[in-house]
């Protein structure tokens, strides 16, 4: 099979939810030689892509959803440890979670990998993550950072809440707070006043590491 006709059918094998076509194809791919992020970014992304579309369209309903996120999820755990492959020494430490309301979790799962890729230790809490789970999480693990993922445009608002309990229990100060999600834009994260937006994960860490710097260099550490 060339790559063209490798990445179409893990496309399309995404598309309709095929998850033992797509781990076969997952590691057939990799075995042919093609990076973890070829595969991620020119097939499977853009797979759940259309799918989403196709939901939007009404021709696909959540059981098509839910396979095709499902099919993709297994394609993650095959290229996670490729992903998150680092020699690196533990450079920061992030508490992530989807927020109350929201059942997404691939992409804060993709988000995860990267960070334990660029070196992040990570405490991931889930999904549907009420904001005095984060407020105990801060507590607990005293991060340098804590990400919210939300996926749905009903759900962004838990950013704010988010944002409020930390205020309240004095802990606002003390962490950066990262957004992100499908529906999630720049001018939304200023609105809700969080330090760092980013689109995709692989943005996610490099605004992460600026955010990091900048709050060393400010405490002069
Ligand atoms: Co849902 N869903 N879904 N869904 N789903 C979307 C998000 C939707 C856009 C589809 C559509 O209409 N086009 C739409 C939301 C519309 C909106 O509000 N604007 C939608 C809807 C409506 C729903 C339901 C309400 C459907 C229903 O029940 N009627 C329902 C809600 C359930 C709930 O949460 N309460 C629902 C349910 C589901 C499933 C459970 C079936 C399944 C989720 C499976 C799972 O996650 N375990 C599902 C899926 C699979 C999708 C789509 C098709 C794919 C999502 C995905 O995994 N994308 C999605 C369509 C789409 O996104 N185009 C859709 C791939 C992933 C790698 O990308 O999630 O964007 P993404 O993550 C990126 C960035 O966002 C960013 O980096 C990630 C990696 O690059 N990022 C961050 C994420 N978090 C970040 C944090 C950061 C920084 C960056 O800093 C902290």
């Amino acid at each position: 099979m060339t790559t063209e006709e490798l990445l179409s059918d893990l496309y399309d094998k995404t598309l309709v939810g095929d998850k033992p076509a797509v781990l076969e194809l997952t590691n057939a791919g990799l075995a042919q030689g093609l990076g973890p992020e070829t595969l991620l970014y020119e097939a499977l992304i853009p797979s759940l892509e259309e799918v989403g579309a196709r939901f939007e369209r009404g021709d696909f309903f959540v059981p098509e959803m839910l396979i095709a996120g499902k099919a993709m999820a297994g394609a993650l755990e095959i290229l996670r440890p490729l992903l998150a492959e680092t020699g690196a020494q533990t450079i920061g430490k992030i508490v992530m979670g989807t927020v109350k309301g929201d059942v997404h979790d691939i992409g804060k799962n993709l988000v995860n990998i990267m960070f334990e890729g660029a070196g992040f230790e990570v405490i991931d809490l889930g999904v549907q993550v009420a904001p005095e789970k984060f407020v105990a999480a801060i507590q607990e693990h005293k991060p340098d950072i804590v990400g919210f993922s939300a996926f749905l445009t009903t759900t962004m608002p838990m950013f704010k809440a988010n944002i409020n309990a930390l205020n309240k229990a004095g802990l606002r100060d003390q962490v950066i707070v990262m957004v992100g999600g499908a529906p999630v834009t720049q001018e939304y994260a200023d609105v809700v006043g969080a330090d760092g937006y980013a689109a995709d994960a692989s943005a996610a860490v490099v605004r992460a590491k600026e955010l990091l710097a900048k709050r060393r260099a400010t405490a002069g550490v």
